[in-house]
């Protein structure tokens, strides 16, 4: 398998993304793909991450990060063949191609931004800044909430991914406002594809409710992965999945195994 082969047999081809989509992912680093889950989605994975939330307790989000004023999940792959579409969907396979070319998943994760809570830093999600064009991650924010102007809605700085810095190289504090940002306002069951070299971050929720999305994260293949799939994979996980999907995980597919689940 390699990274071509995986993506036509997912059905990820360039020719899925119109002009315009990749044209705003190489001059804004962002576009929102609407519609990619109907509304009875949306409902299904509302429901089993509280499930989920509520089972792991003080666990939540360990594999990778937990955060302060928020509810977050980890290590989803293996948690409900549910969440298979965040890594397997086409049109999010092919926007995340346009940005890295090769690439694999770094980690799948959900963060509720709680009422009163939520606000963060404007950041990249890669330690140094890269030269325009060589983008090592990508991300993708799956929306379980309409964004609104008061939920905590993620802001972005429009064009940031080419600027070669940082916000914390050139802000007195990135907590601030920019006057250049923008709010992801959407409704439920958009995915937003970011550069993850675009400076963004989370913003105070101030609604009654909790603002749910899931971040569905790729990085290039050389690339450590946020979260190791190969350790994480469960064999109930390696059975499912056919050999692109895996692929798309970076782990390699083992026969034996896979033979005996099928
Ligand atoms: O959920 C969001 O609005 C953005 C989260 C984010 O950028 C992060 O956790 O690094």
């Amino acid at each position: 398998m390699d990274m071509p082969t995986a993506l036509r047999q997912l059905g990820a081809t360039e020719d899925v993304l119109d002009a315009d989509t990749r044209k705003r992912l190489d001059d804004d680093g962002f576009v929102p793909l609407p519609g990619i889950l109907d509304p009875t989605q949306v409902e299904a994975f509302r429901a089993r991450l509280a499930e989920l939330t509520a089972a792991e307790g003080d666990r939540a989000g360990r594999e990778v990060h937990q955060e302060a004023g928020t509810d977050r999940l980890s290590d989803l792959v293996n948690k409900d063949p549910m969440f298979d579409i965040c890594f397997t969907h086409p049109t999010v396979l092919a926007a995340v191609a346009h940005v890295l070319g090769d690439f694999k998943l770094s980690s799948l994760n959900s963060r509720a931004a709680l009422p009163g809570q939520g606000h963060q830093a404007l950041h990249t999600d890669w330690g140094d800044p890269v030269p325009a064009d060589d983008y090592q991650v990508c991300n993708s924010i799956w929306l379980l909430d309409d964004f609104t102007a008061d939920n905590g809605a993620t802001r972005v700085v429009p064009g940031s991914h080419r600027w070669g810095e940082r916000p914390s190289d050139v802000m007195a504090d990135p907590a601030d406002e920019h006057p250049d940002q923008v709010q992801q306002l959407a409704p439920a069951g958009t995915v937003v594809i970011f550069n993850s070299h675009l400076w963004h971050g989370g913003t105070l929720n101030r609604s009654t409710e909790p603002r749910r999305a899931m971040h569905s994260y790729f990085t290039r293949r050389h690339q450590p992965q946020q979260l190791d799939q190969t350790k994480y994979l469960r064999p109930e996980t390696e059975r499912r999945l056919d050999d692109p999907a895996l692929f798309v995980l970076g782990v390699s597919a083992n026969p034996a195994s896979r033979a005996a689940g099928h």
